[in-house]
């Protein structure tokens, strides 16, 4: 299997073994969320649930082209986030279900995602709350001259808060080495961008700053990490930050593990012409294209639902911590 998260990107370009990286992990995090759909009505795993599902090109992109040691800041929608950064299965379902075997101990939940050593510093449920924490967190970076870039991901909602702009702006002013990562579906809850947003095009906003812009609206994992390496080489190069601005569609409720196409903000015509474009069908067929036989896709694709049975049978099975462990290492 190739390995992730490497020190060079460059030569991965083209190459039959990222196609088939990629893939492995788009088809992972939409089988975990899958699995998650499957067992939430157990009301075993008890933490709110707000679904990756249809944004994973963009995260497992961006992860691919990051360094290891680079560093990634998310929010309460970051399952495929933390997946694609740290590949680490167990502790995702461990933390789902609570259990003491989890690296947070079960404190952490859905919303609270975080592994440090791996690059993932953490995730906030209160938007836009963890930029300018992550725009800190570059800015040590810079004065420690470790050479490590932080992406910090958010959603369009983000961008109407006041504190996305003031760290954009002195993230431009410092020059401070920060890719900021846009997932933007066009949706805040149930609000649509035109009734919250004065302006049209927040690209053309924020190319004003000194701050260079990539977009992409394709949803597709090769375009996007092509992208991202771009975007990764001007952070590194300038030391400046970058922008970048990645449309998909959510495709579950804002908060739960079921469609809601009958609420009335949004159509399952507009969930269809999106679902043409699915990320993991999309890949799937890239891999088909470029020669990788349906045998060996099925091989893969049941190792990882296996894996995925496995990991979800053993985190039932673990303990919950002890009563005294669950108030340490939390506000009270
Ligand atoms: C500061 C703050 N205001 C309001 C909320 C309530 N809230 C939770 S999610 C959300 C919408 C965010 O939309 P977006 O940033 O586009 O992310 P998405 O849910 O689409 O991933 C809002 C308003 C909150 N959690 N924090």
């Amino acid at each position: 299997m190739a390995e992730k998260n490497k020190d060079t990107v460059s030569h991965w370009v083209g190459n039959k073994n990222l196609s088939l990286e990629l893939y492995r992990q788009l088809y992972t995090i939409r089988r975990a969320e899958e699995k998650i759909i499957d067992h939430y009505g157990e009301n075993e795993m008890r933490t709110p649930m707000h679904m990756s599902m249809g944004s994973e090109a963009i995260n497992v992109g961006l992860c691919q082209a990051l360094k290891k040691d680079d560093q990634v800041f998310g929010t309460y929608r970051s399952h495929a986030l933390y997946l694609a950064k740290t590949s680490n299965l167990y502790n995702f379902f461990a933390e789902m279900y609570g259990k003491d075997t989890a690296l947070l101990k079960g404190k952490g939940g859905s919303m609270h995602l975080s592994d440090p050593d791996k690059g993932f510093m953490g995730t906030s449920a209160i938007v836009a709350s963890a930029i300018s924490v992550a725009v800190g967190a570059a800015f040590a970076n810079k004065v420690k001259g470790n050479g490590k870039v932080v992406a910090t991901f958010f959603g369009d909602g983000a961008t109407d808060e006041g504190t996305f702009w003031e760290s954009l702006n002195v993230a431009s002013l410092m020059k401070i080495p920060i890719l900021f990562v846009c997932e933007d579906n066009g949706i805040a809850v149930h609000t649509r961008a035109h009734e919250r947003q004065g302006y049209k095009d927040i690209t053309q906003v924020i190319g004003k700053f000194k701050c260079k812009v990539f977009k992409d609206n394709s949803t597709n994992v090769e375009s996007i990490y092509n992208l991202a390496v771009q975007a990764l080489d001007s952070v590194r190069s300038t030391g400046a930050p970058c922008f970048m601005h990645l449309k998909y569609y959510r495709y579950l409720e804002h908060v739960g593990v079921n469609e809601d196409f009958d609420v009335g903000y949004r159509s399952q015509e507009e969930f269809e012409s999106w679902y043409k474009k699915d990320p993991i069908k999309m890949q799937r067929e890239t891999l088909k294209r470029i020669g990788i036989s349906e045998d060996k896709i099925l091989a893969l694709e049941n190792k990882i639902s296996r894996e995925i049975e496995t990991t979800i049978h053993k985190v039932k099975n673990e303990q919950f911590a002890e009563e005294d462990e669950i108030y340490k290492e939390v506000f009270k």
